[in-house]
């Protein structure tokens, strides 16, 4: 694809018709797939490469001494530089590969809060995490004796930054923050939080599920020690995944699954630990989801970040003025700062069977709690509908979705 222009809206026609899954009609209508915060579609570059691993390459990664595994190693290990160079980081050494957020996230709550919190820590993160980013710390603050403080948002579902810096103390041995949130689409203060816990030496991870997608992610830049993703939200494969690390304290941490892949050498007497990342890489990892999250990767950076921002900025806006001039329907999560994603509420249609109606119309939303029902009772609400752009959504999804609101107030009139 030509590079046209930064900032630049990408030619979304053009796009679009890279997506196969989205040429197709759902109960006789067009499809318009606005559920990418949970999972996104897969462009057709992505699915070759992932077919062309299958049908060409397809072996075990780091021990053959045959030709597919060579090809198998090279496509796999060429996909993590992909990825380092994705979102900047310093070292390859930085780049495990996971199954995806949850698996990264986990893997900091065991392997680097575990041997080192105890009674009197504090584990600070937000009122507007998914679940992924609150039970692996109830989980490792169960585990040590340590505490999990939890900084407020505002009715917006905004983090009061001042609030946030104020619950910062010398108590406070971890800080874990989305990028942006999944439930509400705010992008948090991140630069602002990293820059306060660095300055009292507390490392910082993001979760940055719902970042990837929709920006440009440079980890040294935001200077954060770790950065968790899925694959599945941009574009790749389910099953696939990133936990950055900063190299340095990656060293320091003990593996957390042990098996094929993470050692040196192995006797009862004990075991060396492989180099990283492999450390933390045992068993034999997702290969041809790896291929295809490469794949994933070199389609975003074809079509640029920045374009992709510009195009969903706008097209956000469109879709927040269209649901906010319906009758009675409420906006969740208004924030200033926001990606990609608007949660609502219809009148007292449960949503569920708003999604329901929306679904015979061909349109796909999410609805419920979305994994953060901390936010849903903050806002009084056991859950909410949720439209979740992508760079291929036009203003026709957004038209769709209107209309088929329109037509579920009817229906409940
Ligand atoms: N963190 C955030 C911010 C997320 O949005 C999600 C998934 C996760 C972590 C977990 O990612 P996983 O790939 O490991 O499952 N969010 C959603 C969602 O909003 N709807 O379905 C999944």
């Amino acid at each position: 694809m030509s590079q046209p222009q930064a900032q630049a809206r990408p030619d979304v026609a053009d796009c679009r018709r890279d997506f196969p899954a989205l040429d197709q009609q759902v109960s006789g209508h067009p499809l318009a797939y606005l559920d990418n915060a949970a999972s996104s579609q897969q462009p057709q570059s992505v699915i070759d490469a992932v077919a062309r691993y299958h049908r060409e390459d397809h072996a075990n990664v780091h021990r053959g001494v045959h030709t597919l595994s060579h090809r198998a190693t090279e496509a796999f290990e060429g996909a993590r530089d992909k990825l380092r160079d994705f979102i900047n980081a310093a070292s390859r050494n930085e780049i495990v590969l996971t199954s995806g957020t949850t698996e990264g996230i986990n893997l900091v709550a065991q392997s680097y809060c575990r041997p080192r919190l105890g009674a009197g820590d504090e584990i600070l993160i937000t009122h507007l995490e998914h679940h992924s980013n609150i039970v692996p710390w109830q989980q490792v603050c169960e585990q040590t004796g340590a505490s999990l403080v939890v900084a407020p948002i505002n009715e917006r579902g905004e983090v009061e930054l001042d609030q946030f810096l104020g619950l910062l103390s010398e108590k406070t041995r971890f800080v874990a923050i989305s990028h942006v949130s999944n439930a509400l689409g705010t992008i948090n203060p991140a630069t602002d939080i990293i820059a306060a816990a660095k300055e009292r030496g507390i490392p910082v991870l993001l979760d940055g599920a719902q970042a990837v997608p929709h920006m440009a992610v440079d980890v040294q830049a935001l200077g954060c020690d770790f950065y968790a993703f899925s694959g599945h939200k941009m574009f790749g494969p389910t099953g696939t995944g990133v936990l950055y690390g900063r190299e340095s304290l990656l060293d320091a941490m003990p593996p957390w699954q042990g098996g094929g892949d993470m050692i040196l050498e192995v006797s009862f007497d004990g075991t060396t630990y492989n180099e990283l990342p492999y450390k933390f890489e045992a068993g034999t990892p997702n290969i041809s989801g790896v291929v295809g999250l490469g794949a994933a990767v070199d389609y975003l950076v074809d079509v640029g970040l920045d374009r992709i921002a510009g195009h969903e900025e706008q097209l956000l806006g469109y879709m927040t003025q269209r649901l906010g001039d319906l009758p009675d329907v409420r906006l969740i999560g208004t924030a200033r700062n926001k990606a990609s994603v608007q949660s609502f509420i219809v009148g007292d249609i449960h949503p569920h069977d708003l999604g329901t109606i929306l679904d015979h119309q061909g349109v796909a939303i999410r609805t419920g709690h979305h994994c953060a029902m901390p936010v849903m009772d903050y806002f009084g609400v056991p859950g909410t509908a949720r439209a979740s752009l992508a760079l291929y959504n036009t203003e026709g999804d957004v038209d769709q979705l209107v209309t088929a609101i329109e037509k579920a107030q009817r229906l409940f009139a």
